[in-house]
C-alpha cells in the first residue's frame, strides 16, 4: 500500500519557509518534512519542463531570499558535471523515476592532474531524501536509464548562483553558472 503524505505539496512549502526564517538550519528536520511529503505529479507538474540535450531547473520558489527550491527534470542519460555547492546545504528529494549519485572526495590541491577519489555510488527511487553539503564532499547526480526520464527536487540554502565543477580525470576546477530553464512555471527567455 503507497504511504499517505504526512504534508501536502503547499503544506511543504509553507513548512520549509517556517524552517528556513531562523537563523540555523536543522538539517534533520528539513530531511522529515521533506521526506513526509510523497510525490503526487499533480502538484509539481507544471514545474516539470525538460530539454532534449540536459538537465533542466525550474525554479518554484525563492524562499524568502533564504533558499531556492527547484525541479530538476533528467531526460535519458542525462548527467551533471562533478560539483560542488558553493558552501551551501543541498537537499533533494526523488519526484519521479530514479538517478545515480556517486560521491567524491575534494581534490587535493597540492597535487594537481590527480584523478578525484571516488567515496562511493547509491542509486535513489521515488519519495527518497538526500543531503550534501562541501564538507561531505563533491558529487556527480546522472539519470542512468535509457528509457524513463527522472524528477528530483532540490532546496539549496542560502541560493547560490555559481558553483565550481571538477574534471574527474585531473581534479582541475572551473566556475559555472546556476541557470533556471522556468521560472514559476514559465520559461525563461535565453539571454
Ligand atoms: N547541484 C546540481 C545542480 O543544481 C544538481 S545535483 O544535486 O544537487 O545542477
Ligand atoms: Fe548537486
Amino acid at each position: 500500500m503507497a504511504c499517505s503524505s504526512e504534508y501536502t505539496w503547499q503544506e511543504l512549502l509553507s513548512t520549509l519557509t517556517e524552517l528556513f526564517s531562523y537563523e540555523e538550519v536543522d538539517a534533520d528536520k528539513v530531511i522529515k518534512v521533506m521526506s513526509g511529503y510523497k510525490s503526487d505529479p499533480r502538484d509539481w507538474a507544471q514545474y516539470a519542463m525538460f530539454d532534449p540535450h540536459r538537465y533542466t531547473r525550474n525554479l518554484v520558489d525563492r524562499g524568502n531570499g533564504r533558499f531556492n527550491l527547484i525541479v530538476l527534470c533528467w531526460g535519458e542519460g542525462h548527467g551533471s558535471s562533478i560539483h560542488d555547492h558553493a558552501n551551501s546545504h543541498c537537499f533533494m528529494k526523488m519526484l519521479q523515476g530514479s538517478l545515480k549519485e556517486t560521491q567524491y572526495h575534494w581534490p587535493n590541491n597540492n597535487k594537481r592532474n590527480i584523478p578525484l577519489d571516488e567515496k562511493f555510488a547509491t542509486h535513489h527511487n521515488i519519495d527518497d531524501v538526500t543531503y550534501i553539503n562541501d564538507s561531505i564532499g563533491l558529487h556527480r547526480v546522472e539519470n542512468s536509464s535509457h528509457t524513463e526520464g527522472a524528477i528530483s527536487l532540490h532546496l539549496y540554502s542560502p541560493p547560490f548562483q555559481m558553483c565550481q565543477t571538477f574534471d574527474e580525470r585531473t581534479g582541475h576546477q572551473r566556475s559555472c553558472k546556476v541557470i533556471f530553464h522556468s521560472e514559476k512555471g514559465l520559461k525563461c527567455i535565453p539571454i
